[in-house]
């Protein structure tokens, strides 16, 4: 009784929003009946054949009113008023028409009636009844997963109210049902009563239940309801706007006998259950103490994969790219990826030495490319494995930009060919913010992958936390909910149930190219890892744990039973994947060397030598002609479409772009035009993005030009550098860094042949993906010996602006450098590649534009990809000093590491008292200082343009061109921040600690800039006094 009143309260009827919405959801779907009223259909359609005025044509528009009518008798005029009433009264045909009243007066007829209707006593009671199984009908379809078996411990409390922790009436019997039924009050089940259980009604078009039948018995309809929502499949959907939608998903789960299996799948899918459940076993056997995040308890998982990949590829995906945490990885490795068996075994040896460069990871976080045949689909699939950091969900927008890129390579624009899978813990999906930040690029048109199909292992525990203690919404799925994604909850110990799912999962992301979350609702059979004690903190549900037959047995026993297989070619599978596995070990055995390289998830074929080489140890000249210079820079300045009306002020900015060109030089925008153009010309594909990076935040940029009068109509100037260029990508990305910085990262994983730029809007902004940068970036090769040539753009400088906006935080990124700040390097002809090839990334804070054109050209002219992270300006955008003429950017010039004083200085460098090093903005405030001084021959100054890998050949060539002079280095931020603690040791090495170095800049600080504007002049003006005052470090030693 009390499980048949809690499924009623949560079956209760629907609130007035949800009738509302219920109400106004068109309908769409062709009535194979004609008109459709309360009466049975057969009944109904003679009395709708008899009366004269009914034809085929006029159904559609008696449809219509007869479902206004439904909704409220007074939404029809009151003929049709009275029709309706007599129809479902039975009135014989042609007796339910009466004509209209006349315009003026009442008529007879009316009143007759009138009559008519009152002799029906029942018709109120009719129409109520109807719109209950209406209400019924699509409670069950709102709330079914409510009471749905979801959970194989039958322990679940999903706070949808605060009702006790007991599931519904699910599977109950109708007898028992009747007998509930009959204890019901009114309110609490719309009225219905047990007599009305063999009543035949209607079914709405909003349902499928009824198959070819067109109407049921009430007892009927809560039967198929029942195993439509209410069973081992938890659908929820009903929060979807999409009315085609929701059809096609009550399409897929409530026709009768959907679910339906061939034996052939059934045993493909005991086969597969065998695997991933006897594999765990295996590991369990081998290596007792060793982690392995197993996945018992969730063995569902592996088919449940399996059977997204073979509809996926069934409609014509050829690539798939995963993300997943550690549960189950090496099972999916292994049967899903198909991850040779020994290369997987063998990383459990923990005396096998490694044959690659690099710190290597651990065994569940590797990643993994292979291609092979789909056995479903006869057609070849690709499949990645993205290697991963401990940081749950941090891959999730890496595989989206991979996916993303894979697609943009392929021209597969709508996501038909690639696609990506994701994986979820429970605890991780609900808690970790980048999974809201990744569905969010789901629909956005330069982010979109056309749909990803998540995959939750909700084994309803995070390490040792309980889900009560670990979100706040009932599922651990509802993030998805924001962008309408359906959600299939599912009892993972049905396999059956999961297969079913999955195939509609796939099917729905081939349909609508939509994300879509399968919760597999699961246990987790050990503790958190292998080693781990799970009843110090969930004595009670590993104690039912403990109980819980495991579902392959189970499974097993089922279909033997059904008579699909029989015990002994059960017990035959077992064996053949048990010696599979044996051999695979011994095997393993043989090997002597461990090789991260063979875990790749991003080959870049081609671009290593087979050796995985660079090609070369060379960077040509990064200059361009002269020609090409004037062509990007018409290009830059001009509207290359026709009729297309600009803003006012951009003309100005395009004419000012244009004397430029004339007079050859490039402010910093013209520098970053001429390097993105010069790349696309030659094939090298271009993306831009970060929050308003198509206007540029400081208005620089104006990469997308808006017609004033035409909404939408954009122009790219940059798409019309040449006829044969590569496409250029910019685009304003939505307000996410984590999420957006791990996408761009992930697209530029794809090919080495593109220059991936991610812009942030101020530098400090970065510090929320400080997860990709720390996990990913800075650390990434060294991992998982994956090479990556993403680009940050970090606007940084103190101009007074307050703490926030100011700095880029470079002392982070420089602190992250693996260069030994002690070691001077081996001199060598190709000393600076080599360096390059060696560091982890490149850190550069350009002065120049012409430099800042070299840098983002070398990129892709060097033999091999390295993060490079650039601190850019903001008032330098604009300064009239920072301008480079066309001879810097030519053809053999290049990037400067380091740009030597051209001045007196240089001239008479023994008379030189001070060498100045500095870096970025403040080489212009220190000159302009120097100028007014009057000590041009006093003091160098020597700009570090490449902080790291440091310049140490080109340093120790300044320090030993100024044998009498004192070294400072000065830098606007303060002492603690900036790059001071960096550059010193460094500086100290190249003159063999013969030379102090002297600091000018900020005091050491807690916030990075101060927010008063005089403060921050002062402080300038101060740092300046000490850099030029020549004895102010004397007798400091
Ligand atoms: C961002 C992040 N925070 C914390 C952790 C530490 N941690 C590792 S596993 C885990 C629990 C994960 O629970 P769930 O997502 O449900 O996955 P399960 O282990 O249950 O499969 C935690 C907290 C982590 N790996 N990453
Ligand atoms: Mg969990």
């Amino acid at each position: 009784m009390h499980r048949l009143r809690t499924t009623v309260a949560r079956l209760g009827p629907l609130t007035a929003a949800q009738t509302a919405q219920s109400l106004s959801q068109p309908r769409l779907l062709a009535l194979e009946g004609g008109l459709r009223t309360l009466q049975p259909a057969r009944r109904l359609n003679s009395s709708v054949a008899a009366e004269p005025f009914l034809n085929g044509t006029s159904s559609n528009y008696v449809e219509e009113m007869y479902f206004a009518w439904l909704e409220n008798p007074r939404n029809v005029h009151k003929s049709w008023d009275i029709f309706f009433r007599n129809a479902n009264a039975g009135a014989p045909p042609g007796v339910a028409y009466q004509s209209p009243p006349p315009l003026t007066g009442t008529s007879q007829g009316l009143a007759g009636v009138q009559a008519l209707v009152g002799a029906q006593p029942n018709v109120e009671k009719l129409v109520k009844d109807h719109l209950a199984v209406q209400s019924l009908i699509r409670a069950y379809q709102v709330r079914g997963h409510h009471i749905a078996k979801l959970d194989p411990l039958d322990i679940s409390c999903v706070d949808f109210d605060d009702a006790p922790c007991t599931v519904g009436f699910q599977n109950v019997e109708i007898s028992h049902y009747k007998e509930h039924l009959c204890n019901l009050n009114a309110e609490g089940f719309y009225e219905l009563a047990e007599s009305d259980l063999d009543k035949v009604f209607r079914l709405p078009t909003t349902t499928f239940i009824g198959g070819n039948e067109s109407a049921l018995p009430l007892r009927e309809i809560i039967r198929r309801l029942e195993m439509a929502y209410c069973q081992h499949i938890g659908v929820e959907f009903m929060f979807i706007n999409d009315v085609e939608q929701c059809q096609w998903i009550r399409q897929k789960f409530e026709t009768p006998g959907i679910m339906r299996f061939s034996p052939e799948e059934k045993r493909t899918l005991l086969a597969r259950m065998i695997r991933s459940t006897r594999f765990e076993e295996f590991l369990q056997r081998k290596w007792s103490s060793e982690k392995r995040f197993g996945l018992e308890g969730c063995e569902s998982l592996i088919p449940a994969l399996k059977t997204i990949i073979d509809k996926s590829s069934q409609s014509g995906v050829e690539s798939v790219i995963m993300g997943m945490p550690h549960r189950g990885r090496l099972n999916v490795l292994a049967n899903v990826i198909r991850k040779e068996l020994d290369q997987i075994f063998c990383q459990f040896d923990s005396k096998l030495e490694a044959a690659d460069e690099g710190s290597g990871d651990v065994k569940y976080h590797l990643g993994m490319y292979h291609k092979r045949m789909n056995r479903v689909s006869d057609r070849y699939i690709t499949m990645s494995l993205m290697a991963n950091p401990s940081h749950l969900e941090a891959v999730d927008p890496v595989v989206q930009g991979k996916t993303k890129a894979e697609q943009f390579y392929r021209g597969d624009t709508e996501g038909k060919r690639v696609m990506s899978v994701l994986l979820h813990g429970d605890a991780a999906f609900a808690g970790q913010g980048i999974v809201y930040e990744t569905f969010h690029l789901s629909d956005l048109p330069s982010y979109t992958t056309g749909g990803t199909i998540h995959v939750v292992v909700n084994n309803q525990i995070g390490f040792t936390t309980d889900p009560r203690m670990a979100r706040s919404s009932p599922y651990p799925t509802d993030v998805a909910r924001v962008v309408n994604a359906p959600i299939f909850h599912v009892n993972a110990d049905d396999p059956e149930a999961v297969m079913y799912v999955c195939n509609v999962a796939a099917e729905w992301r081939n349909t609508f190219h939509k994300d879509v979350v399968v919760d597999l609702v699961c246990y987790r059979r050990n503790g958190h890892n292998e080693m781990d004690e799970p009843m110090f903190t969930q004595p009670l549900m590993y104690k039912q744990i403990k109980k819980q037959k495991g579902v392959l047995q189970k499974f097993a026993e089922k279909l033997i039973g059904d008579g699909v297989v029989t015990t002994q070619e059960y017990e035959e599978e077992v064996v053949r994947y048990d010696k599979i596995c044996e051999e695979a070990y011994t095997r393993s055995k043989d090997e002597k060397i461990l090789h991260i390289k063979h875990w790749l998830d991003s080959p870049w074929p081609g671009f290593f030598t087979l050796e995985g080489q660079p090609k070369s140890m060379s960077c040509p000249s990064t200059g361009i002609s002269e020609e090409e210079l004037g062509r990007i820079g018409n290009i830059a300045s001009s509207v290359p479409e026709e009729d297309f009306t600009i803003h006012g002020g951009l003309s100005r900015i395009l004419k000012g772009r244009a004397n430029m060109v004339s007079q050859r030089v490039c402010d910093w925008a013209l520098g970053e035009y001429m390097a993105f153009g010069s790349l696309l010309k030659d094939g090298i594909h271009v993306r831009l993005s970060g929050q308003d990076a198509e206007r540029g935040t400081f208005s620089h940029r104006h990469h997308v030009l808006h017609d004033q009068n035409v909404d939408k109509r954009i122009c790219i100037p940059m798409n019309y550098i040449s006829p044969d260029q590569a496409p250029y990508t910019v685009c304003n990305s939505s307000l996410s860094e984590y999420g957006v910085l791990g996408f761009e990262l992930g697209f530029a994983m794809a090919s080495p042949n593109a220059l991936v730029l991610w812009e942030a809007q101020f530098g400090d902004f970065h510090n929320t993906a400080q997860c990709i940068i720390d996990q990913f970036i800075s650390s990434g090769q060294a991992k998982w010996v994956r090479q990556n040539g993403i680009v940050l753009l970090l606007p940084h400088g103190m101009e007074g602006m307050g703490p926030e906006h100011s700095s880029a935080r470079p002392e982070r990124f420089l602190q992250m450098c693996n260069d030994d700040p002690d070691v001077f390097p081996k001199p060598s002809e190709d000393f600076a590649v080599r360096q390059l090839y060696d560091c982890n990334w490149i850190v550069v804070n350009c002065s120049t534009p012409a430099n800042y054109f070299h840098v983002l050209r070398r990129q892709i002219l060097q033999p091999f990809r390295k993060p490079l992270i650039v601190f850019t300006p903001k008032s330098l955008l604009r300064h009239p000093e920072a301008k480079s003429s066309f001879d810097d950017m030519l053809l053999g010039t290049h990037f400067q590491r380091i740009i030597p004083d051209d001045g007196p200085a240089a001239a008479g460098p023994e008379k030189v008292k001070r060498v100045i090093f500095c870096t970025g903005k403040i080489y212009y405030e220190v000159t302009r200082e120097r100028k007014n001084r009057g000590m041009d021959e006093a003091v160098a100054v020597v700009r570090v343009e490449q902080l790291s890998p440091f310049p140490f050949d080109l340093v120790k060539a300044e320090t030993d061109r100024y044998p009498n002079a004192d070294l400072v280095w000065c830098q606007e931020e303060h002492k603690n921040q900036g790059y001071y603690d960096y550059v010193k040791p460094r500086i100290r090495t190249t003159i063999n600690r013969t030379r102090p170095v002297w600091y000018a800049g900020r005091e050491p600080g807690a916030a990075p800039a101060t927010g008063n504007k005089q403060t921050h002049l002062m402080e300038l003006q101060r740092l300046l006094d000490t850099a030029f005052d020549l004895e102010a470090f004397s007798g400091k030693l």
